[in-house]
Protein backbone atom coordinates (compact mmCIF):
# COMPACT_ATOMS: atom_id res chain seq x y z
CA UNK A 1 0.00 0.00 0.00
CA UNK A 2 1.78 3.47 -1.03
CA UNK A 3 0.51 6.36 0.79
CA UNK A 4 0.93 9.43 -1.31
CA UNK A 5 1.27 12.82 1.20
CA UNK A 6 0.69 16.19 -1.02
CA UNK A 7 1.67 18.62 2.05
CA UNK A 8 3.90 16.36 4.92
CA UNK A 9 5.06 20.01 5.98
CA UNK A 10 1.30 20.17 7.56
CA UNK A 11 -0.04 16.52 7.63
CA UNK A 12 2.76 15.10 9.34
CA UNK A 13 4.07 17.58 11.82
CA UNK A 14 4.09 17.14 15.43
CA UNK A 15 1.40 17.30 18.01
CA UNK A 16 2.94 19.87 19.81
CA UNK A 17 4.06 21.74 16.51
CA UNK A 18 0.19 22.01 15.08
CA UNK A 19 -1.37 23.07 18.89
CA UNK A 20 1.16 26.02 18.50
CA UNK A 21 -0.28 26.62 14.90
CA UNK A 22 -3.31 26.47 15.75
CA UNK A 23 -3.12 28.46 18.38
CA UNK A 24 -1.28 31.07 16.27
CA UNK A 25 -3.72 31.18 13.77
CA UNK A 26 -6.45 31.11 16.58
CA UNK A 27 -5.20 34.66 17.69
CA UNK A 28 -5.24 36.06 14.48
CA UNK A 29 -8.54 35.28 13.62
CA UNK A 30 -9.69 36.38 17.02
CA UNK A 31 -8.25 39.78 16.25
CA UNK A 32 -9.45 39.63 12.42
CA UNK A 33 -13.14 38.97 13.14
CA UNK A 34 -12.73 41.99 16.39
CA UNK A 35 -11.83 44.17 14.04
CA UNK A 36 -13.75 43.39 10.91
CA UNK A 37 -16.63 41.62 11.50
CA UNK A 38 -19.95 43.12 13.15
CA UNK A 39 -21.27 40.30 14.55
CA UNK A 40 -18.46 38.70 16.42
CA UNK A 41 -17.01 42.70 17.04
CA UNK A 42 -20.54 42.61 19.43
CA UNK A 43 -20.20 38.89 20.80
CA UNK A 44 -16.94 39.35 21.84
CA UNK A 45 -17.66 42.68 23.37
CA UNK A 46 -20.21 41.24 25.11
CA UNK A 47 -18.16 38.44 26.77
CA UNK A 48 -14.75 40.21 27.28
CA UNK A 49 -13.00 38.28 24.49
CA UNK A 50 -10.06 39.86 22.91
CA UNK A 51 -6.79 38.10 21.19
CA UNK A 52 -4.41 38.96 24.06
CA UNK A 53 -7.18 36.74 26.32
CA UNK A 54 -6.66 33.42 24.03
CA UNK A 55 -3.90 32.08 26.28
CA UNK A 56 -4.20 28.16 25.63
CA UNK A 57 -6.41 26.67 22.69
CA UNK A 58 -8.72 25.72 25.16
CA UNK A 59 -9.93 29.37 26.33
CA UNK A 60 -11.70 28.90 23.02
CA UNK A 61 -14.74 27.69 25.46
CA UNK A 62 -15.07 31.30 26.35
CA UNK A 63 -16.44 32.17 22.57
CA UNK A 64 -19.76 31.45 21.80
CA UNK A 65 -21.08 28.71 19.46
CA UNK A 66 -21.96 29.85 15.94
CA UNK A 67 -25.43 28.24 14.55
CA UNK A 68 -27.12 27.41 10.81
CA UNK A 69 -29.30 30.32 12.79
CA UNK A 70 -26.24 33.18 13.03
CA UNK A 71 -26.26 33.04 9.21
CA UNK A 72 -29.81 32.29 8.25
CA UNK A 73 -30.81 36.00 10.65
CA UNK A 74 -27.88 37.38 8.59
CA UNK A 75 -28.90 36.82 5.06
CA UNK A 76 -27.23 36.91 2.26
CA UNK A 77 -24.34 38.97 3.40
CA UNK A 78 -24.47 40.05 7.07
CA UNK A 79 -21.50 38.28 8.45
CA UNK A 80 -19.07 38.72 5.79
CA UNK A 81 -15.93 40.37 7.13
CA UNK A 82 -14.67 41.79 3.63
CA UNK A 83 -16.09 44.54 1.41
CA UNK A 84 -18.49 43.01 -0.84
CA UNK A 85 -15.33 43.45 -4.13
CA UNK A 86 -13.20 41.01 -2.18
CA UNK A 87 -15.71 38.34 -2.05
CA UNK A 88 -14.92 36.63 -5.55
CA UNK A 89 -17.16 33.27 -4.91
CA UNK A 90 -21.08 32.29 -3.30
CA UNK A 91 -22.47 28.91 -2.10
CA UNK A 92 -25.42 28.24 -0.36
CA UNK A 93 -26.62 25.59 1.34
CA UNK A 94 -29.79 23.71 0.23
CA UNK A 95 -32.79 22.55 2.58
CA UNK A 96 -34.78 24.60 5.78
CA UNK A 97 -37.67 26.42 5.36
CA UNK A 98 -37.03 30.47 4.71
CA UNK A 99 -33.44 31.71 3.54
CA UNK A 100 -30.75 29.37 2.64
CA UNK A 101 -27.19 29.56 4.65
CA UNK A 102 -25.20 31.11 1.85
CA UNK A 103 -21.45 31.50 2.43
CA UNK A 104 -18.91 33.53 0.58
CA UNK A 105 -15.03 33.59 0.01
CA UNK A 106 -11.73 35.32 -1.08
CA UNK A 107 -9.59 34.57 -3.28
CA UNK A 108 -7.18 33.25 -0.24
CA UNK A 109 -10.42 31.46 1.08
CA UNK A 110 -10.46 29.40 -2.52
CA UNK A 111 -6.53 28.79 -2.47
CA UNK A 112 -6.73 26.96 1.04
CA UNK A 113 -10.23 25.42 0.24
CA UNK A 114 -8.40 23.79 -2.84
CA UNK A 115 -5.59 22.88 -1.04
CA UNK A 116 -7.31 20.93 2.17
CA UNK A 117 -9.20 19.25 -1.06
CA UNK A 118 -6.09 18.26 -2.95
CA UNK A 119 -4.88 16.55 0.40
CA UNK A 120 -7.42 14.75 0.91
CA UNK A 121 -8.06 13.40 -2.72
CA UNK A 122 -4.21 12.63 -2.57
CA UNK A 123 -4.51 10.28 0.76
CA UNK A 124 -7.28 8.79 -1.36
CA UNK A 125 -5.31 8.12 -3.91
CA UNK A 126 -6.08 10.31 -6.83
CA UNK A 127 -3.43 11.94 -8.52
CA UNK A 128 -1.97 13.46 -11.75
CA UNK A 129 -2.75 10.36 -13.88
CA UNK A 130 -6.60 10.21 -12.63
CA UNK A 131 -9.31 11.20 -15.04
CA UNK A 132 -11.69 12.06 -12.56
CA UNK A 133 -15.71 12.34 -13.14
CA UNK A 134 -17.66 14.49 -11.10
CA UNK A 135 -20.76 13.57 -10.58
CA UNK A 136 -22.10 15.93 -7.96
CA UNK A 137 -24.45 18.54 -9.46
CA UNK A 138 -22.52 21.99 -9.95
CA UNK A 139 -24.34 24.88 -8.92
CA UNK A 140 -24.74 26.68 -5.44
CA UNK A 141 -23.77 23.06 -3.69
CA UNK A 142 -20.13 23.04 -2.67
CA UNK A 143 -19.55 20.11 -3.64
CA UNK A 144 -18.68 19.67 -6.85
CA UNK A 145 -16.48 22.87 -7.42
CA UNK A 146 -14.96 22.23 -4.38
CA UNK A 147 -13.72 19.00 -5.34
CA UNK A 148 -13.28 20.41 -9.21
CA UNK A 149 -10.78 22.85 -7.61
CA UNK A 150 -8.77 20.82 -5.44
CA UNK A 151 -8.46 17.72 -7.63
CA UNK A 152 -6.99 20.25 -10.47
CA UNK A 153 -4.57 21.58 -7.82
CA UNK A 154 -2.87 17.62 -7.62
CA UNK A 155 -3.14 17.72 -11.82
CA UNK A 156 -5.99 14.93 -12.19
CA UNK A 157 -7.53 15.60 -15.40
CA UNK A 158 -11.32 17.04 -14.26
CA UNK A 159 -14.36 15.89 -16.35
CA UNK A 160 -17.25 18.18 -15.05
CA UNK A 161 -20.02 15.74 -16.02
CA UNK A 162 -22.20 16.93 -12.87
CA UNK A 163 -25.20 14.83 -11.52
CA UNK A 164 -28.11 13.20 -13.63
CA UNK A 165 -27.87 11.69 -17.39
CA UNK A 166 -27.01 8.71 -16.53
CA UNK A 167 -26.83 7.47 -20.05
CA UNK A 168 -24.14 10.09 -20.47
CA UNK A 169 -22.08 9.37 -17.09
CA UNK A 170 -21.53 5.85 -18.08
CA UNK A 171 -20.61 6.76 -22.30
CA UNK A 172 -17.82 9.27 -21.12
CA UNK A 173 -16.65 6.66 -18.09
CA UNK A 174 -16.23 3.98 -20.90
CA UNK A 175 -14.72 6.37 -23.61
CA UNK A 176 -12.61 8.51 -21.27
CA UNK A 177 -11.23 5.92 -19.54
CA UNK A 178 -12.45 7.49 -16.27
CA UNK A 179 -10.64 5.87 -13.37
CA UNK A 180 -12.04 8.10 -9.91
CA UNK A 181 -15.56 8.73 -9.48
CA UNK A 182 -17.14 11.82 -7.03
CA UNK A 183 -20.23 11.28 -6.21
CA UNK A 184 -22.45 10.51 -3.46
CA UNK A 185 -22.49 6.87 -2.00
CA UNK A 186 -26.11 6.11 -3.01
CA UNK A 187 -25.58 7.87 -6.79
CA UNK A 188 -21.96 6.23 -7.20
CA UNK A 189 -24.21 2.66 -6.30
CA UNK A 190 -26.98 3.61 -8.82
CA UNK A 191 -24.71 4.24 -11.67
CA UNK A 192 -23.04 0.67 -11.14
CA UNK A 193 -26.56 -0.71 -10.79
CA UNK A 194 -27.02 1.32 -14.15
CA UNK A 195 -24.06 -0.20 -15.85
CA UNK A 196 -24.85 -3.81 -14.96
CA UNK A 197 -27.83 -3.42 -16.81
CA UNK A 198 -26.42 -2.30 -19.67
CA UNK A 199 -23.79 -5.59 -19.31
CA UNK A 200 -24.70 -7.55 -22.42
CA UNK A 201 -23.77 -4.55 -25.07
CA UNK A 202 -21.22 -2.87 -22.17
CA UNK A 203 -19.46 -5.42 -20.07
CA UNK A 204 -18.34 -3.98 -16.59
CA UNK A 205 -15.06 -4.67 -18.17
CA UNK A 206 -15.18 -1.77 -20.30
CA UNK A 207 -15.26 0.82 -17.22
CA UNK A 208 -11.82 1.15 -15.82
CA UNK A 209 -13.22 2.54 -12.38
CA UNK A 210 -10.38 2.06 -9.75
CA UNK A 211 -11.21 5.07 -6.95
CA UNK A 212 -14.80 6.48 -5.50
CA UNK A 213 -14.41 9.47 -3.61
CA UNK A 214 -17.43 9.81 -1.68
CA UNK A 215 -19.59 12.40 0.41
CA UNK A 216 -22.15 14.52 1.87
CA UNK A 217 -23.77 11.86 2.90
CA UNK A 218 -23.74 9.13 5.06
CA UNK A 219 -22.11 5.14 4.14
CA UNK A 220 -22.00 2.89 6.42
CA UNK A 221 -19.51 -0.59 5.53
CA UNK A 222 -22.03 -2.60 4.12
CA UNK A 223 -23.23 0.09 2.03
CA UNK A 224 -19.62 0.68 0.99
CA UNK A 225 -18.76 -2.94 0.22
CA UNK A 226 -21.93 -3.17 -1.74
CA UNK A 227 -21.32 -0.31 -3.94
CA UNK A 228 -17.50 -1.65 -3.97
CA UNK A 229 -18.43 -5.01 -5.07
CA UNK A 230 -21.14 -3.77 -7.58
CA UNK A 231 -18.50 -1.92 -9.45
CA UNK A 232 -16.60 -5.07 -9.23
CA UNK A 233 -12.64 -4.86 -10.39
CA UNK A 234 -11.07 -3.77 -7.39
CA UNK A 235 -12.86 -0.57 -7.03
CA UNK A 236 -12.04 1.29 -3.47
CA UNK A 237 -13.71 3.83 -1.94
CA UNK A 238 -13.03 6.64 0.65
CA UNK A 239 -15.63 8.80 2.69
CA UNK A 240 -15.34 12.58 2.92
CA UNK A 241 -16.69 14.95 5.06
CA UNK A 242 -17.73 18.98 5.20
CA UNK A 243 -20.14 21.08 4.97
CA UNK A 244 -20.93 24.22 3.36
CA UNK A 245 -20.31 26.25 6.36
CA UNK A 246 -16.94 25.38 6.55
CA UNK A 247 -16.14 26.12 2.89
CA UNK A 248 -17.56 22.55 1.78
CA UNK A 249 -15.61 19.16 1.13
CA UNK A 250 -11.81 19.65 2.57
CA UNK A 251 -12.51 19.10 6.26
CA UNK A 252 -11.66 15.39 5.97
CA UNK A 253 -11.36 12.43 4.44
CA UNK A 254 -9.99 9.02 4.68
CA UNK A 255 -6.50 7.94 3.78
CA UNK A 256 -6.17 4.55 2.07
CA UNK A 257 -6.06 3.01 5.87
CA UNK A 258 -9.66 3.75 5.97
CA UNK A 259 -10.13 4.18 10.03
CA UNK A 260 -11.16 7.38 10.61
CA UNK A 261 -11.20 10.80 8.23
CA UNK A 262 -8.13 12.73 8.36
CA UNK A 263 -8.83 16.32 9.74
CA UNK A 264 -7.16 19.29 8.20
CA UNK A 265 -6.77 20.41 11.75
CA UNK A 266 -3.90 23.41 10.89
CA UNK A 267 -7.50 24.76 9.00
CA UNK A 268 -9.87 23.34 11.25
CA UNK A 269 -9.59 22.89 15.24
CA UNK A 270 -12.57 20.67 15.85
CA UNK A 271 -13.86 20.61 19.44
CA UNK A 272 -16.77 17.80 21.05
CA UNK A 273 -19.66 18.63 22.98
CA UNK A 274 -22.39 16.93 24.43
CA UNK A 275 -25.43 18.17 22.20
CA UNK A 276 -27.84 18.74 24.98
CA UNK A 277 -25.85 20.83 27.77
CA UNK A 278 -23.27 22.67 25.14
CA UNK A 279 -20.39 21.72 27.76
CA UNK A 280 -16.96 20.07 25.55
CA UNK A 281 -16.54 16.94 26.59
CA UNK A 282 -13.08 15.18 27.13
CA UNK A 283 -10.94 14.12 24.22
CA UNK A 284 -12.05 10.67 22.17
CA UNK A 285 -16.05 11.03 23.58
CA UNK A 286 -18.67 10.81 21.27
CA UNK A 287 -20.58 14.12 21.16
CA UNK A 288 -21.65 16.68 18.54
CA UNK A 289 -18.95 18.11 16.72
CA UNK A 290 -18.38 21.81 16.62
CA UNK A 291 -15.63 23.45 14.83
CA UNK A 292 -13.62 26.59 14.26
CA UNK A 293 -12.13 27.48 10.28
CA UNK A 294 -8.73 29.09 11.49
CA UNK A 295 -7.74 30.56 7.96
CA UNK A 296 -11.28 31.28 6.22
CA UNK A 297 -11.79 35.18 6.03
CA UNK A 298 -14.63 36.23 3.88
CA UNK A 299 -17.13 34.81 6.78
CA UNK A 300 -15.39 33.82 9.07
CA UNK A 301 -16.87 30.62 10.72
CA UNK A 302 -15.89 29.90 14.41
CA UNK A 303 -17.38 27.44 16.74
CA UNK A 304 -19.94 26.35 14.63
CA UNK A 305 -22.46 23.81 15.52
CA UNK A 306 -22.36 20.99 13.00
CA UNK A 307 -24.90 19.45 14.45
CA UNK A 308 -22.77 15.79 13.52
CA UNK A 309 -22.08 13.67 15.76
CA UNK A 310 -18.84 11.63 15.89
CA UNK A 311 -15.86 11.21 18.31
CA UNK A 312 -12.05 11.94 17.35
CA UNK A 313 -8.71 9.73 17.27
CA UNK A 314 -5.74 11.67 18.06
CA UNK A 315 -3.35 8.64 17.66
CA UNK A 316 -1.23 9.31 14.73
CA UNK A 317 -2.30 6.76 11.70
CA UNK A 318 0.13 4.16 10.20
CA UNK A 319 -0.23 6.40 7.14
CA UNK A 320 2.12 8.69 8.25
CA UNK A 321 -0.21 11.63 8.89
CA UNK A 322 -0.18 13.15 12.99
CA UNK A 323 -3.29 14.66 12.13
CA UNK A 324 -6.49 13.65 14.06
CA UNK A 325 -9.07 11.28 12.50
CA UNK A 326 -12.53 11.57 13.06
CA UNK A 327 -14.91 8.54 13.12
CA UNK A 328 -17.18 8.33 10.20
CA UNK A 329 -20.85 10.59 10.64
CA UNK A 330 -22.79 8.75 13.20
CA UNK A 331 -26.02 10.68 13.58
CA UNK A 332 -27.69 14.47 13.91
CA UNK A 333 -28.59 16.23 17.18
CA UNK A 334 -31.16 17.20 14.66
CA UNK A 335 -33.83 16.11 12.67
CA UNK A 336 -32.37 16.49 9.07
CA UNK A 337 -31.95 14.24 6.47
CA UNK A 338 -29.97 13.86 3.27
CA UNK A 339 -31.83 12.57 0.65
CA UNK A 340 -29.75 12.51 -3.16
CA UNK A 341 -27.38 14.86 -1.60
CA UNK A 342 -30.26 17.24 -0.93
CA UNK A 343 -30.54 18.52 2.86
CA UNK A 344 -34.48 18.11 3.91
CA UNK A 345 -36.21 18.86 7.40
CA UNK A 346 -39.06 17.59 8.18
CA UNK A 347 -40.28 20.93 9.37
CA UNK A 348 -40.07 21.75 5.47
CA UNK A 349 -42.46 19.14 4.76
CA UNK A 350 -45.15 20.60 7.62
CA UNK A 351 -44.79 24.19 6.53
CA UNK A 352 -46.02 22.99 3.15
CA UNK A 353 -48.81 20.84 4.96
CA UNK A 354 -50.00 23.61 6.44
CA UNK A 355 -53.14 25.48 5.67
CA UNK A 356 -54.03 22.11 3.11
CA UNK A 357 -58.06 21.78 3.79
CA UNK A 358 -58.74 17.90 4.86
CA UNK A 359 -55.90 16.35 5.90
CA UNK A 360 -54.81 16.22 9.77
CA UNK A 361 -51.46 18.04 10.92
CA UNK A 362 -50.03 14.03 11.43
CA UNK A 363 -48.01 13.12 8.56
CA UNK A 364 -45.15 10.84 8.56
CA UNK A 365 -41.71 10.74 6.34
CA UNK A 366 -40.48 7.30 5.12
CA UNK A 367 -36.86 7.48 3.68
CA UNK A 368 -36.40 4.31 1.57
CA UNK A 369 -32.80 2.84 -0.69
CA UNK A 370 -35.19 0.99 -3.79
CA UNK A 371 -33.00 0.35 -6.44
CA UNK A 372 -30.35 2.00 -5.05
CA UNK A 373 -31.16 5.46 -4.78
CA UNK A 374 -33.32 7.30 -1.87
CA UNK A 375 -36.78 7.73 -2.00
CA UNK A 376 -38.92 10.14 0.22
CA UNK A 377 -42.39 8.96 0.69
CA UNK A 378 -44.80 11.61 2.86
CA UNK A 379 -47.58 9.89 4.64
CA UNK A 380 -50.22 12.59 5.04
CA UNK A 381 -53.62 11.67 7.16
CA UNK A 382 -57.01 12.68 6.09
CA UNK A 383 -59.41 13.58 7.99
CA UNK A 384 -62.64 12.06 6.71
CA UNK A 385 -62.14 8.77 5.69
CA UNK A 386 -65.27 8.97 3.00
CA UNK A 387 -62.97 10.85 0.81
CA UNK A 388 -61.23 7.96 0.06
CA UNK A 389 -64.21 6.76 -2.16
CA UNK A 390 -63.84 9.66 -4.63
CA UNK A 391 -60.90 9.20 -6.68
CA UNK A 392 -60.56 12.22 -8.73
CA UNK A 393 -60.86 14.57 -5.61
CA UNK A 394 -58.68 12.27 -3.16
CA UNK A 395 -55.82 12.79 -6.88
CA UNK A 396 -56.76 16.31 -6.72
CA UNK A 397 -55.49 16.68 -2.91
CA UNK A 398 -52.60 14.48 -3.61
CA UNK A 399 -51.49 16.16 -6.63
CA UNK A 400 -51.48 19.68 -5.11
CA UNK A 401 -49.73 18.51 -1.50
CA UNK A 402 -47.27 16.77 -3.97
CA UNK A 403 -46.58 20.17 -6.05
CA UNK A 404 -46.20 22.08 -3.04
CA UNK A 405 -43.35 19.92 -1.22
CA UNK A 406 -41.74 19.11 -4.27
CA UNK A 407 -41.55 22.61 -4.68
CA UNK A 408 -40.02 23.50 -1.35
CA UNK A 409 -37.50 20.23 -1.30
CA UNK A 410 -36.66 20.50 -4.77
CA UNK A 411 -36.95 16.69 -5.11
CA UNK A 412 -38.91 14.05 -6.62
CA UNK A 413 -41.12 12.70 -4.01
CA UNK A 414 -44.64 10.51 -3.58
CA UNK A 415 -47.67 11.59 -1.54
CA UNK A 416 -49.67 8.74 -0.15
CA UNK A 417 -53.07 9.51 1.77
CA UNK A 418 -54.24 7.83 4.63
CA UNK A 419 -57.07 7.04 6.79
CA UNK A 420 -57.67 8.99 9.39
CA UNK A 421 -56.07 8.41 12.74
CA UNK A 422 -53.87 5.19 11.23
CA UNK A 423 -50.75 7.73 11.95
CA UNK A 424 -49.41 7.29 15.16
CA UNK A 425 -49.09 9.41 18.23
CA UNK A 426 -46.43 10.60 20.71
CA UNK A 427 -46.39 12.08 23.64
CA UNK A 428 -43.07 13.25 23.72
CA UNK A 429 -41.26 14.05 20.59
CA UNK A 430 -43.14 13.20 17.53
CA UNK A 431 -40.80 10.68 15.51
CA UNK A 432 -41.73 12.27 12.38
CA UNK A 433 -38.98 10.00 10.05
CA UNK A 434 -38.93 6.25 9.48
CA UNK A 435 -35.29 6.32 8.20
CA UNK A 436 -35.45 2.68 6.43
CA UNK A 437 -32.06 2.96 4.20
CA UNK A 438 -29.89 0.93 6.15
CA UNK A 439 -32.34 -1.97 7.46
O1 LIG B 1 -22.37 18.09 1.78
C1 LIG B 1 -20.25 19.25 1.62
C2 LIG B 1 -19.65 18.06 0.97
C3 LIG B 1 -19.74 17.90 -0.39
C4 LIG B 1 -18.94 17.12 1.70
C5 LIG B 1 -19.17 16.83 -1.02
C6 LIG B 1 -18.33 16.03 1.08
C7 LIG B 1 -18.44 15.87 -0.28
P1 LIG B 1 -23.75 20.55 2.87
O2 LIG B 1 -24.62 20.39 1.69
O3 LIG B 1 -23.71 21.87 3.55
O4 LIG B 1 -22.25 20.27 2.49
O5 LIG B 1 -24.16 19.43 3.91
C8 LIG B 1 -23.45 19.26 5.11
O6 LIG B 1 -23.99 16.89 5.07
O7 LIG B 1 -23.46 18.56 8.18
C9 LIG B 1 -23.50 16.27 7.29
O8 LIG B 1 -24.70 16.14 8.02
C10 LIG B 1 -23.70 15.76 5.87
N1 LIG B 1 -22.46 15.15 5.37
C11 LIG B 1 -21.51 15.67 4.58
N2 LIG B 1 -20.54 14.76 4.33
C12 LIG B 1 -20.88 13.63 5.01
C13 LIG B 1 -20.28 12.35 5.18
C14 LIG B 1 -21.73 19.11 1.96
N3 LIG B 1 -19.14 12.01 4.58
C15 LIG B 1 -24.00 18.08 5.88
N4 LIG B 1 -20.92 11.46 5.98
C16 LIG B 1 -23.15 17.74 7.08
C17 LIG B 1 -22.08 11.77 6.59
C18 LIG B 1 -22.10 13.87 5.68
N5 LIG B 1 -22.69 12.95 6.46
Amino acid sequence: MKHQIWNPEMECMSRSDLKALQLERLKALVDYCDKNSKFYHDRFEKHGITADKIKTLSDIQYIPYTTKDNLRDTYPFGMLSVPQKKIVRVHASSGTTGNPTVVAYTREDLDNWSEQVARLVYAAGANDESIVQICFGYGMFTGALGLHYGLERIGATVVPTSSGNTEKQLKFMRDFGTDTIVATPSYCLYLAESARERGIEFPMDSYKLKLGLLGSEGCTPEMRKQIEDSWGGGFFCTDNYGMSELNGPGMSGECLMRDGLHINEDHFYCEVIDPKTGEVLPEGSEGELVVTNLTKRGLPILRYRTKDITKINYEPCECGRTTARMHKIIGRSDDMLKIRGVNVFPSQVESALIGINSISPHYQLVVRREGFADTLEVRVELIDATLLEKYSELEKLRKNIHDKIKNILGIEIKVSLVEPKTIERFTGKAQRVLDLRNK
